[in-house]
Formats: C-alpha cells, structure tokens, sequence
C-alpha cells in the first residue's frame, strides 16, 4: 500500500466509525519524548543492543551488567515526559470507552501521559520482580540505591519485570492484547518495526478480522503492505491531527451512531 501522504476525510470518517479501536505502540512512538529506539539509527541503549542484555542468560551470567544497563535506561527515560503523541492516544482513549491501549514498550509513558489502563506485553521497567518468590514491586529508587537489587522480604536477586528475549508474555496481557486485535474494527499501529513477535503479529491478526488497520511511522514497515494505509511521519505530528479530526467527526466524543457502527462491521 502506498503511504499515504497525509490524512485523508475517508480515512478519518472510517477511524471515526470504528465501534471498537484498539492502538498498538512501539518504541517510535517515545522517540519525540527522547527515548532512543531500539532498531533505528540510533538503535543502541550505551553501547548495547537490547538483544544483547535483554536476555535470561545475560542476566544469569552478570546480573550487575544487567542492572547496570536498566539503571541507566530508567535514569534516561525519568529525565524525559510524554510527548504529544503520548497525550493525543491518552486524549482518544478519554474521550471513548471502546479505545484498548496495547503498548511493547516498558517506558511507563502511556501512564504518565494519561492513559488509564496500557495493556503491557513486555513489561515495566520501573517494576522489578523477586527470581525465587515471582511477586512484584515497583522500583522507584532513581538511581538504584544497590546493584543488583535485593528482595526486601527474602533478600534473593530481583529482575526488572520485562520480558526478555526467548522468555514468554505475560498470558493475561496477551490475551487481552490478542482479544483486542480480535474484536477491533479499527486498529492504529503507532512507532514499531514490526520485528518482534507476537506483539508484531497483532496487526495481522486485527487484519484478518476485518478491521481498518492503519500504521503511523516515519517509514514503512514489513506489514506497510499488508495493511489499509501508512501515514508516514512523526507520531508527534501525525496522532494530534489524526485525534483532532477524529474528535471534530465524532462531535468530541467517540461513540458512533449505531446505524454508524452497523455500516462500520458490514465492512
Ligand atoms: C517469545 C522488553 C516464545 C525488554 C522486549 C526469529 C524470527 C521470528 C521471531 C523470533 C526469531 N528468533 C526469536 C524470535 C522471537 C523473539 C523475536 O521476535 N525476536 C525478534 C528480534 C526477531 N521474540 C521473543 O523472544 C518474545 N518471546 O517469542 O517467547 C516462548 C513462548 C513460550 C515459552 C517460552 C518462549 C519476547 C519478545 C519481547 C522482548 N522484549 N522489550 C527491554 O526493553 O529491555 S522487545 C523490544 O522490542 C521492546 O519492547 C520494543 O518495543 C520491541 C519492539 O521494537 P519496536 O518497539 O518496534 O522498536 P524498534 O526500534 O524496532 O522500531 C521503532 C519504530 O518506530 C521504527 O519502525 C521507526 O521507523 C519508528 N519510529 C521512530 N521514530 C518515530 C517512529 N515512528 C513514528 N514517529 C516517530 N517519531
């Protein structure tokens, strides 16, 4: 499919007709707010590739390293806010119901730019979890006050609770993310490269279903083709204006006419 060059009147009638949206994000979309990304030019966090440490065996062998690398990433990512691509998907989801937020990312942006409830399949990186006993805690020592953290109820080794290469989602995130890939009638894939799986399966899955799917990147992607249209450009710029004209269609808040959503799931 041709990116298409910007938003046209018949895609935001579409997006605005959509019953139920589910928003898949990515990396690109905390690009804007100063968050590096993982595969682009500037795809290194210090002088590491997220394949490399974000792994089981990289922890197991220097858990120190480990820590040390999430260490730095939380101090970066503390130091920067939401941008307004954040705010534009926070915005949408307020003022409709039937949006489902489902992000890759472990930056905690969603939250802090408003959203109520990011489905996120790989993790927090301000939650860490205990090896031996699996419970959770948030971690808000910025920096860390001890490398590597212990846990304070059994004093053995904590992770960061993300989900490293080779290691499964959370069952319950994911199967809220593939439900909302199921159901949807119109999905936005928002800053991904597509590269990783299952999260990059999503769109395809809302695909086969029947939804508009619509990706926001500053390039095409493995799935540009097999999708609706690429509105290609920064999400900072595209999702304020996509959000705008979708709210102006909807008279400010997104909840369609039943005819509307009749003529949207005949689609
Ligand atoms: C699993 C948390 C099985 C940790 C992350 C070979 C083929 C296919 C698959 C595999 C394979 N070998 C291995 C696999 C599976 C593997 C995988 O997919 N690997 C990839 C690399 C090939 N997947 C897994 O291992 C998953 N688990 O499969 O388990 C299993 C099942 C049962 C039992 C046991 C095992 C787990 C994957 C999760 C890994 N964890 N993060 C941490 O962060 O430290 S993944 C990491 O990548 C981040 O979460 C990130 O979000 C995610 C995806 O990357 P993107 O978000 O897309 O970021 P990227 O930099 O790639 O792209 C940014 C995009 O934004 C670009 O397109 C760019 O153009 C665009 N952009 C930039 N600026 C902007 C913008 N767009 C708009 N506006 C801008 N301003």
């Amino acid at each position: 499919m041709e990116p298409a060059a910007g938003i046209t009147e018949r895609l935001v009638e579409r997006l605005s007709c959509a019953a139920r949206m589910t928003i898949l994000t990515g990396a690109g979309v905390s690009h804007e707010s100063g968050v590096p990304t993982f595969r682009g030019e500037d795809g290194l966090w210090g002088k590491y590739r997220a394949e490399e440490l974000a792994t089981w065996r990289a922890f197991e062998a220097d858990p120190e390293l480990v820590w040390r690398w999430y260490d730095y990433r939380r101090q970066l990512i503390a130091d920067v806010n939401p941008n307004p691509a954040h705010l534009a998907i926070a915005r949408l989801e307020s003022a409709c119901d039937s949006v489902v937020l489902v992000t890759q990312n472990v930056d905690g942006l969603h939250a802090r730019a408003g959203s109520t409830a990011p489905v996120e399949l790989h993790g927090n990186i301000w939650r860490a979890r205990c090896t031996r006993e699996q419970t959770t805690l948030h971690l808000p020592d910025n920096p860390l006050s001890e490398i590597p953290p212990l846990c304070p109820k059994c004093g053995s080794l904590l992770r960061p609770d993300v989900v490293w290469f080779g290691e499964p989602l959370p069952n319950d995130a994911y199967e809220r993310a593939d439900e909302a890939a199921c159901s949807c009638d119109a999905m936005l894939v928002v800053g991904t490269s597509a590269m990783v799986r299952p999260a990059a399966s999503l769109p395809l899955v809302a695909k086969h279903n029947g939804a508009l799917v619509v990706e926001v990147n500053v390039g095409l992607t493995p799935i540009s083709a097999l999708i609706d249209a690429t509105l290609v450009g920064k999400a900072g710029d595209v999702l304020p204006e996509l959000v705008d004209r979708i709210l102006e269609h909807t008279g400010g808040s997104k909840s369609p006419s039943s005819a509307e959503a009749a003529e949207t799931t005949s689609r």
